[in-house]
């Protein structure tokens, strides 16, 4: 809804010369990574990460070096974010996505409301008392995160196994069926700019499960609850393997106007037949316009909460597996072998490739949702033929209106002409890339020309 209410669209472009530098492009070796080359299909790569394995330099160097976006294993849950009612806790949360911005990943948030790992003092709560604890929970974390989450899990596995299409019992479900749009018109108040999804597991395929979210995100749409995307989990193994309706199941999805992520996959095997099943679910995602990220749920094999199935792409060691080789070619990568401790900054790539010399700029359009007294603006920053290490988006406010948030940008002030500059994980954009910041304001929406220029 936010996106189709857009009233007004100004654009317009502004050029700095790089002159004599010459600059370490970061699409120089666009194809050799995970997260590079789905970034080149306009898609991230990510990995479930937990801050606890950060100090290992084999897990944070393939981390530094493969992915694009992260998921903090557990560190988001209610019961690490609020052990004790009221008493918020973000110290390893705060860690995963810290070290994320600084190296320009994505984060995916994990997961805002779920009948599964909730602290003790929730697990007792019922009805009101429990509704109203699961809304503050929801607003004081996405508040936390604000501006810094890429897409939230909402609502995580509200739906029952089997063949009935109903809702899972659970203490949250018992407050009312209306727990899931509530828990998403809360993110959605609390930080506007987040993408907001349901994420489940045997939903991959066609089934009354996947049939049942469906028929949610339907009446969602229908009502205006505000719901952009639903991830599909992918644990896969032989008792659960890769349906052969994937692609299907997430373009139906799609086709009602919510983007589609893979947000936890692993496939338990090896070998051939386990880098096919991943070649596979790499090009389902691809064949699908708007399923825009996959995530793995882990790093090396000896990471995986199914460890014993050597579901991941690295070994345990540290080395890719001939699965890594097959997604990073399914998502149109090189199969360079990269060492466990090599990292982007010792790679070599050749210098006609790696170094851009030519004319930074960047275009700068502004879409408007706006109503009387107030205005939520979203900027797509556009990188022209070299990539940019940094940008700056201009424009003028009415008289009387002011900047009362901003999001993934910095604003030089708050009235008047007023500058908006990256920030630390959004600076760098691939030549024809785009990245987004927005900002809210008071009175009316500006209508003046922007500017972009670039660094
Ligand atoms: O990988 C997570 C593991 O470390 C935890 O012990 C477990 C506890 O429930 O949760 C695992 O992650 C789950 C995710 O949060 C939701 N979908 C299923 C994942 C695997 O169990």
């Amino acid at each position: 809804m936010r996106r189709s209410r857009a009233i007004l669209t100004v654009l317009a472009t502004g050029a700095l010369t790089a002159g004599a530098l010459t600059v370490l492009s970061p699409s120089a070796d666009a194809a050799s990574t995970l997260g590079s080359a789905a970034a080149a299909q306009g898609r991230y790569f990510g990995t479930a990460v937990a801050a606890y394995k950060l100090s290992d330099s084999v897990y944070s160097g393939i981390l530094n070096r493969e992915f694009n976006s992260v998921t903090p294993e557990n560190e988001m849950k209610w019961d690490a974010t609020e052990p004790t009612q009221g008493t918020f806790s973000y110290t390893s949360a705060d860690t995963i996505v810290n070290r994320a911005i600084t190296n320009g990943q994505k984060i995916r948030g994990h997961a805002l409301a779920w009948h599964s790992q909730q602290p003790s003092w929730a697990q007792s709560l019922s009805g009101t008392t429990l509704r109203n604890a699961m809304v503050n929970h929801v607003t004081q974390v996405a508040t936390h995160y604000k501006g810094k989450i890429d897409s939230w899990d909402v609502v995580n596995e509200a739906f029952a196994d089997g063949s009935t299409g109903a809702r899972r019992d659970s203490n949250l479900q018992r407050t009312g069926d209306d727990w899931i749009e509530v828990a998403f018109r809360t993110a959605r108040a609390a930080d506007p700019a987040a993408k907001l999804c349901y994420n489940d597991y045997n939903t991959d395929g066609v089934n009354a499960k996947s049939t049942a979210v469906y028929n949610m995100v339907v009446d969602f749409k229908a009502r205006g609850v505000p719901i952009d995307c639903v991830g599909f989990q992918s644990h896969f193994n032989s008792a659960s393997p890769l349906p052969s309706d994937y692609q299907s199941n997430l373009q139906r999805f799609a086709n009602l106007g919510v983007d589609v992520q893979i947000t936890e996959l692993d496939i338990e095997g090896s070998g051939t037949a386990q880098a096919n099943s991943y070649s596979t679910a790499v090009k389902a995602c691809l064949a699908v316009t708007r399923c825009n990220g996959i995530t793995v749920w882990g790093i090396r094999d000896s990471d995986s909460w199914r460890a014993s199935g050597t579901p991941l792409l690295f070994d345990a060691n540290g080395n890719p597996k001939q699965a890594y080789t097959a997604a990073l070619t399914a998502l149109g990568g090189s199969t360079t072998s990269p060492s466990p401790s090599a990292s982007s900054s010792s790679a070599s790539p050749s210098p006609s490739a790696s170094q851009s010399s030519g004319t930074r700029s960047c275009t700068a359009t502004v879409t408007v949702n706006a109503w009387t007294g107030g205005f939520v603006a979203t900027v797509k920053v556009t990188a022209g033929a070299a990539a940019l290490t940094g940008w700056t988006a201009g424009l003028t406010l009415p008289t009387g209106s002011a900047v009362t948030n901003t999001w993934s940008a910095t604003a030089s002030g708050t009235s008047g002409a007023v500058s908006f500059t990256n920030v630390g994980y959004n600076g760098t954009v691939a030549a024809g890339g785009t990245t987004e910041f927005g900002f809210q304001g008071t009175g009316t929406a500006p209508s003046t020309t922007t500017t972009c220029t670039a660094r």
